[in-house]
């Protein structure tokens, strides 16, 4: 396939209530799994930029946290995050979950002057189309342009491309064009992993996890990856809970994580993880900055 030149670009913010699929929406753009899922609100914690081109346009999504109130610091991070996200946007898209609405984001999104487009994502749920119908009706004083869409299996993803072209502006390819994320491959990782930790234990646990890429090394024999990873947790009885009985959990996680990283690595991989408790560290500015969530603001 020979690739148009890039001579347009479109910086496009996906905003939306935790859950709704934003991730998902961003993975499907980018073409392969960069950004982490989970049904658990507040899976998404920092800024990440999906990367795609379509006929000469160069589109750049950028995934947001979830619109929340915060709780402790990290949370407020998290929530400058998505504000600032509207910022050098040339378009914003607003995800509903079918019905759900945000009153705080719509409020924010009519005082910005980004034009917005309604997604109502996860259709493939939807028992019948016309269920639609009066949400459309709903949005449609708010909304001039409304997408109906799933994340999940790729259904009106390339349609709201085909609508988001109209947004673009002239210039340069912003990112090379083989990337599919601003993300290192080392952060992805990383995120990987906590992904794990969200599927795989309780409630309350993995929201108080971070996890920090130690070694990150080629065999230069081989194309075997080493990755070393250690996993903050906020408490002792935390510590021995992700650890499990005689390392039963710890040991499906970086089950379940080397596989999701061998395939975004494209290669075999080692992986040994490490856990150690950072007391409250989710309320300590040195830590949270220590772990990687920076204010780009
Ligand atoms: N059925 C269905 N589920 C979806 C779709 N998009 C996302 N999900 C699920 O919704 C949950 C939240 O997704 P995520 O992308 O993490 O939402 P975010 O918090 O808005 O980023 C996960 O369990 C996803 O698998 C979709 O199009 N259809
Ligand atoms: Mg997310």
């Amino acid at each position: 396939m020979t690739k148009q030149k890039i001579t347009k670009t479109a910086v496009v913010a996906v905003v939306g209530r935790p859950n709704v699929g934003k991730s998902t929406l961003a993975n499907a753009f980018a073409g392969e799994k960069i950004a982490i899922v989970s049904p658990k609100p507040q899976t998404t914690r920092t800024r990440i930029y999906a990367v795609t081109a379509r006929n000469g346009v160069q589109f750049v999504f950028v995934d947001t946290p979830g619109f929340h109130t915060p709780k402790n610091k990290l949370d407020e991070y998290m929530d400058r995050t998505v504000k600032s996200s509207f910022g050098g946007a040339d378009a914003v898209l607003y995800l509903i979950d079918r019905d759900r609405q945000d009153a705080e984001m719509e409020q924010l999104i009519k005082g910005s002057n980004v034009p917005a487009l309604l997604v109502i994502n996860k259709i493939d749920t939807l028992e019948n189309k016309a269920e639609l119908l009066p949400v459309i009706e709903k949005y449609s004083e708010v909304f001039e342009q409304i997408v109906p869409v799933s994340a999940k299996n790729g259904d009106g993803v390339e349609e709201l491309l085909k609508l988001l072209a109209a947004f673009a502006k002239d210039g340069e390819a912003l990112f090379p064009e083989d990337m599919t994320t601003d993300q290192p491959d080392s952060a992805v990782v990383g995120e990987l992993i906590r992904e794990k930790l969200l599927i795989c234990l309780d409630q309350e646990i993995p929201h108080g996890t971070a996890v920090e890429i130690t070694k990150f090394s080629e065999r230069i024999d081989t194309e075997i990856i080493d990755i070393e990873a250690t996993i903050y947790c906020e408490r002792q009885s935390h510590k021995r809970i992700i650890i499990g009985k005689n390392g039963a959990a710890i040991k499906r996680v970086g089950e379940l994580a080397r596989r999701d990283i061998e395939r975004f690595m494209g290669t075999k991989v080692f992986l040994q993880t490490w856990v150690k408790v950072k007391e409250g560290w989710r309320d300590r500015p040195g830590l949270i900055k220590e772990f990687g969530y920076v204010s780009d603001d």
